[in-house]
């Protein structure tokens, strides 16, 4: 049976040790044979709600990140923005949090800067891309200027050499997205193997999976492969075991799903000019008290506030 149990975080909650979580997210990600899944989180509640339907770990999205400060995804939100949201993410739940690190916001010393700050955050990994500074959601526009691979590789070995295995590191390849083909897919794949990346994320914004499918042909498992079906979505999941995919990131649906409940409440309370209706569609105060243990805190109040006049 999957452990449901709250994840908080009050103090007095006993939060495993950092390592902890990076090793869980390297056997999840790295040394398990069954498919994994990431769900995308981009703040302390969306992060709550992710470990309590059972997911075992979570993808700190840079666009849901970006879209819930009201940034475009195209680095407008700056490293620190990241490391806060992440340090809210990672403290609203015990699951181990793999960090879209965009492409490291610059070279090898921003990237490895990123991946300093972001263990001591909590992080569990990071992933890097082969984009250039600024970057630009994979999904907009066709500009995608690739990172010479070289140079991409100094960034990948800057954070290795900094963070070694205290966070995973996570390649992801935008050769397909800027439209340079497979063979240059692979390529790059080895490259990153080589400068010392734990996995490969392999990106794609085709309506079908045919790409990744054949990617994963392609590279035989030299490293676990991590996909991010958001475009090719209609692809059964049995697809992704076949072809023995390590992990599944689900990137951005915690966001866009609040953003469709926001719009739609919105719309009807501006509509109704009143909120008894809404009532029924919305959580209850009550569940989220209880998603953040406010009970811990009355007990904390008994035990710290006082507690001789508090008996009286
Ligand atoms: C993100 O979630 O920010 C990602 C995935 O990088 S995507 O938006 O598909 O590029
Ligand atoms: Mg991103």
């Amino acid at each position: 049976m999957q452990d449901h149990s709250p994840s908080l975080l009050a103090d007095g909650y006993e939060q495993p040790l950092d390592l902890t979580r990076a090793d869980t997210l390297r056997a999840e990600v790295c040394c398990s044979s069954a498919l994994s899944f990431l769900m995308e989180a981009h703040d302390g509640l969306s992060a709550a709600i992710a470990e309590r339907a059972g997911f075992k770990g979570l993808w700190a999205s840079g666009l849901s990140i970006a879209c819930s400060l009201g940034y475009r995804d195209a680095n407008e939100a700056s490293w620190s923005h990241l490391v806060d949201a992440v340090e809210r993410i990672v403290d609203s739940s015990r699951l181990p949090v793999l960090v879209d690190g965009d492409g490291g916001f610059g070279n090898f010393n921003n990237a490895r800067l990123l991946a300093r700050k972001l263990r001591e955050r909590g992080a569990a990994g990071v992933a890097l891309e082969d984009s250039c500074f600024p970057k630009l959601n994979s999904f907009v526009g066709d500009r995608h200027p690739l990172a010479d691979v070289d140079e991409f590789c100094g960034r990948l070995r800057a954070v290795k050499d900094t963070v070694a295995n205290e966070l995973v590191l996570v390649a992801r390849i935008e050769a397909l997205i800027a439209g340079h083909g497979m063979h240059e897919a692979i390529a790059r794949a080895h490259a990153y193997q080589e400068a010392g990346a734990d996995a490969i994320l392999i990106h794609s914004r085709s309506s079908s999976a045919d790409e990744i499918l054949s990617f994963a042909d392609a590279w035989q498992n030299r490293l676990p492969v991590v996909i991010v079906p958001t475009k090719y979505y209609r692809t059964p999941t049995c697809e992704y075991r076949r072809v023995d995919i390590s992990t599944v990131i689900w990137a951005n649906h915690s966001m866009r799903a609040a953003a469709a409940a926001m719009r739609r409440v919105c719309g009807r309370i501006f509509a109704e000019e009143n909120v008894a209706a809404i009532e029924p569609d919305i959580i209850p105060l009550e569940d989220l008290f209880e998603l953040f243990s406010y009970d811990e805190l009355a007990e904390a109040e008994a035990r710290y506030l006082q507690p001789n006049k508090l008996q009286h």
